[in-house]
């Protein structure tokens, strides 16, 4: 089934100079990219984004992290894609590997690329969407409609 999913290039893949081979790995998916920006997140996006780990007691480091609080004023931002296509929401997700970048298949973005820094924060370089119900509630929290862009024949 065509789905959507969201990708985001977290501050440490910024930081580390992933955004190619980040593209480049997740173009095995076989997907289109239906939608792109850099974004600075607040507070209010990121503790919606995160919404259930609220009550983690790795939160409040988690959404320091993730606003680039961690990795410097260039890189107090966030690359956002929405990708398309079959069973996408799974597809993206093998290729981003497990949460916890230390036990990620050493092939996958997070097993590859991320770390766990000695306070404890899973700095794994990409979020990508679990399930359609997370996917479409996390679409439309960093999209705006207008900004997806629609097959001709939908419009
Ligand atoms: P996911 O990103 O694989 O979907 P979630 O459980 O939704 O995993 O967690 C969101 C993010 O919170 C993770 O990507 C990671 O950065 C961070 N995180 C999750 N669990 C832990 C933990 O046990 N310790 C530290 N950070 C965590
Ligand atoms: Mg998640």
């Amino acid at each position: 089934m065509d789905e959507k999913t969201l990708v985001l290039i977290k501050p440490d893949g910024l930081q580390k100079s992933l955004t190619g081979n980040i593209l480049t790995k997740l173009s095995e998916a076989k997907l289109e990219i239906v939608g792109a920006k850099v974004v600075r997140v607040s507070r209010e996006l990121a503790e919606k984004h995160y919404q259930h780990l609220k009550d983690k007691p790795f939160f409040e480091d988690l959404i320091k992290y993730f606003r680039g609080k961690l990795h410097g004023k260039r890189f107090e931002r966030i690359i956002a894609f929405v990708y398309q296509g079959e069973d996408a929401i799974n597809r993206v997700r093998k290729i981003a590997g497990a949460t916890n970048p230390e036990e990620a298949d050493p092939t996958t973005i997070r097993g590859a690329y991320g770390r766990i820094t000695t306070k404890g924060v899973y700095e794994n370089v990409i979020h990508a969407s679990s399930n359609p119900k997370d996917a479409e509630r996390e679409i439309a929290l960093w999209f705006q409609p207008e900004e997806i862009v629609t097959d001709p024949e939908e419009k």
